[in-house]
């Protein structure tokens, strides 16, 4: 198959909350510092539901969504050297190139190479699309694209993996585990006896609660208005739980008043600006840090008193936990090899990519964490 076109199965999103649709994609083989990926497993994301939905200002239609997921090297393009066919990889949206001024400077996961292209759907080299279906272009999405059969990506885009590590499982770290994780470890760096509040209780805020945990963190307040969300927090390190839904108080009051004046460190993992301010608000004067990690709608923005600031309270944010994933994400699958970070646990379903709208339908239910395609 190398350096020819492959057709393959792909859910295309024609249009914004328009079913997908399982299609006959043809990927163009990898040119310059790119490579074509067989995806095996891709699991879902709340931001692909949110690109989908045509709330992303970048979200681009036609397009192949997906961007947590693992797979095997099929063929790489000229001047390829850090994997070969037949390695082991997770695609990652974060990119990391080791020669921009982000990735040099030490302050930031971010990386300034390909960004440009991958916010709007194309490739660096040509700035055009290798995904078609009938001569008609795709999209690609994140710079993942992983609701395909094959995909195309940059090579600083790629973390080659231990083979012997099962792709169905360590596909969920190419986001919402390490996130969690990252926004703890890196992001807030939370020390041993801090109390924590974690508003969303999904994959990304129960990472969060595993993260505070193995940082020593005291009391883990899990705070969400879905009851059911509560009995499986507590396998993740949640001790103590919150649903705004019974208290006639802001949340944030509630959690002042738990805590004798508020946590040491909150995180939002919904995306609703509403939240965002509760999560700043609830922290401890003088000190208190809130981390930003769900992403919120075109449009939106936060808003809190200055106040809140001049008194000492640290509002920031966080991509990919603050993970430089080319370097980071094979230590993370080591992590999970020896059995130091969950990843099965946060999979509640399996399905296959035919089933991929009933997928995302579960992701609306509430019962579902990750579900984990396989292709
Ligand atoms: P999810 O949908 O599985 O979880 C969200 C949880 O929030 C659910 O349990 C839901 O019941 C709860 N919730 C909704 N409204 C609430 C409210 N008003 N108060 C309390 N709880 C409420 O989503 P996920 O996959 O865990 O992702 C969480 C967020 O993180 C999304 O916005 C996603 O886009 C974002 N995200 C950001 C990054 C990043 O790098 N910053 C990475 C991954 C995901
Ligand atoms: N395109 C969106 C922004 C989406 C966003 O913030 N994405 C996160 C990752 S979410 C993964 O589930 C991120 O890493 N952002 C940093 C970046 O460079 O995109 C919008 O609202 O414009
Ligand atoms: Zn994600």
């Amino acid at each position: 198959t190398q350096g020819k076109v492959i057709t393959c199965k792909a859910a295309v999103a024609w249009e914004p909350n328009k079913p997908l649709s399982i299609e006959d994609v043809e990927v163009a083989p990898p040119q310059p510092g790119e490579v074509r990926i067989k995806i095996l497993y891709t699991a879902l994301c709340h931001t692909d539901a949110y690109t989908w939905s045509g709330q992303d200002p970048e979200g681009l239609f036609p397009c192949i969504l997906g961007h947590e997921a693992a797979g095997i090297v099929e063929s790489v393009g000229e001047g390829v050297r850090e994997v070969q066919p037949g390695d082991h990889v997770i695609p990652c949206y974060q990119a990391e190139c080791r020669e921009c001024k982000f990735c040099k400077s030490g302050k930031t996961n971010l990386c300034g190479k390909v960004r440009a292209a991958t916010g709007v759907g194309v490739m660096m080299t040509d700035r055009q699309s290798r995904f078609s279906v009938n001569g008609k272009p795709i999209f690609h999405f994140m710079g993942t694209s992983t609701f395909s059969q094959y995909t195309v990506v940059h090579d600083v885009s790629v973390a080659k993996v231990d083979p012997q590590a099962p792709l169905d499982k360590v596909c969920l770290l190419g986001c919402g585990v390490p996130t969690g994780l990252g926004a703890v470890w890196n992001t807030a760096k939370v020390e041993p006896g801090s109390n924590v509040a974690i508003f969303g209780l999904g994959t990304v805020g129960l990472a969060v609660a595993e993260g505070a945990k193995t940082a020593g963190a005291s009391r883990i307040i899990g705070i969400d208005i879905d009851p059911k969300k509560f009995d499986v927090a507590k396998n993740f390190g949640v001790n103590e739980f919150v649903n705004p839904n019974d208290h006639d108080k802001p949340i944030q009051q509630v959690l002042v008043d738990l805590t004798d004046g508020g946590v040491d460190y909150s995180f939002e993992c919904i995306g609703k600006v509403s939240v965002m301010r509760a999560a700043l608000e609830c922290c401890h004067k003088g000190w208190g840090t809130s981390v930003i990690v769900g992403v919120a709608a075109s449009g939106q923005e936060i808003s809190t008193r200055p106040f809140q600031l001049v008194t000492g309270r640290v509002w920031k944010g966080t991509a990919f936990g603050g993970f430089k994933s080319r370097t980071q994400v094979p230590w993370l699958v080591d992590k999970y090899m020896n059995k130091e970070i969950k990843v099965d646990e946060y999979i509640t379903h399996n399905m296959t990519l035919l089933e991929i709208n009933e997928a995302f339908d579960l992701m609306h239910e509430g019962g579902c964490l990750r579900c984990v395609l396989s292709l």
